[in-house]
């Protein structure tokens, strides 16, 4: 199971030319691949979408007026000119991986499900644009972009763009320290955690943690280290199998030499009555029989002295 965090980014800057990949605006963005890949699931014109959603507003609005100079003509124009407000605002939707992976397929499955769902939530917020960017460094993305719409003025049009305002049409109030605007920003990330846990992931909140890493982070963590862990006492078991296996021959063959030795014990004992015969002759012959079974010159010299010994002490019973 993958863990990740996530982020709703909200902000009053939006960059059309950039979210559609306009050549002009994005071959001047080396963050940006050109083979990458990009998806654009909504775009509306804001000059266009601010008519369809304030139209019937102005013309109401309009309609009651008296002096022609008091007419709105261009309301877009006029929001845009308007430094207090943004025409369109914008949130940027992400999934970011800590801990396992993600496909690509999957974040834009939980990232179209985030867009899909925007709508019934949120009502005030018209989308007028989506575009899904999988072509930057980092994780893939999306643009979200919308129009804020109140209602209910008794100045000016009856229906406005105003983003406090929609936002509290929505439900959300200021409260103590938190205001309407976080408070709605905290339910999106929890509508987009939602969706992450319905893909079976796992999301943590390092921001909430102060820096620290996350515990769920950490516990994934030392599983992975477990596993590991295992893998290699599993490693260590098969070493130590053959390492037995190979201590077993040994003994075999140490069994072998002794009986070897007896041999050459046997032999001396025959050479002692044979006026030819000698210690060094028989321990010549010991330490060629030493070099043909692969004995090291130490283990070789060591049994030597020992059978040396023996001969010895059997010369001397021997008198
Ligand atoms: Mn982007």
């Amino acid at each position: 199971m993958a863990i990740v965090t996530i982020s709703t980014h909200m902000g009053r800057k939006v960059a059309r030319l950039h979210n559609l990949r306009e050549p002009k605006v994005t071959d001047k963005e080396p963050h940006i691949r050109k083979d990458g890949h990009h998806e654009v699931w909504l775009d509306i014109a804001p000059e266009k979408a601010y008519k369809a959603i304030f139209g019937k507003a102005v013309e109401r609005y309009n309609n009651r007026q008296t002096r022609e100079d008091r007419k709105v003509t261009d309301y877009y124009k006029q929001v845009c000119s308007d430094s207090k407000k943004a025409p369109v605002y914008e949130v940027i939707v992400g999934v970011y991986p800590q801990a396992g992976t993600l496909s690509d397929k999957e974040q834009r499955a939980i990232l179209f499900e985030y867009a899909k769902g925007w709508k019934e939530v949120n009502p005030n917020m018209r989308m007028i644009g989506c575009y899904f960017h999988a072509d930057e460094q980092g994780a893939p993305h999306i643009h979200l972009d919308y129009i804020p719409v109140a209602h209910g003025y008794k100045r000016g049009l009856d229906t406005q763009s105003a983003h406090i305002r929609a936002i509290e049409e929505q439900g959300f109030r200021t409260q103590g320290k938190t205001t309407a605007q976080m408070a709605w920003t905290r339910s999106e990330n929890e509508r987009l955690e939602h969706i992450c846990k319905a893909h079976g992931l796992q999301v943590t909140h390092p921001q909430r943690e102060k820096g620290s890493e996350h515990l769920q982070t950490k516990a994934y963590k030392a599983q992975k280290e477990l596993e590991n862990i295992e893998k290699s006492i599993k490693r260590s078991e098969s070493v130590a199998k053959r390492a037995e296996k190979v201590a077993t021959d040994k003994i075999n063959e140490l069994a072998d030499l002794e009986e070897a030795q007896h041999m050459i014990l046997f032999v001396t004992k025959a050479r002692t009555f044979n006026p030819d015969g000698s210690i060094r002759a028989v321990r010549d012959d010991y330490s060629a029989f030493c070099e043909k079974r692969g004995f090291t010159p130490i283990q070789a010299e060591k049994l030597n002295g020992e059978l040396v010994e023996d001969i010895e002490d059997y010369s001397f019973h021997l008198e």
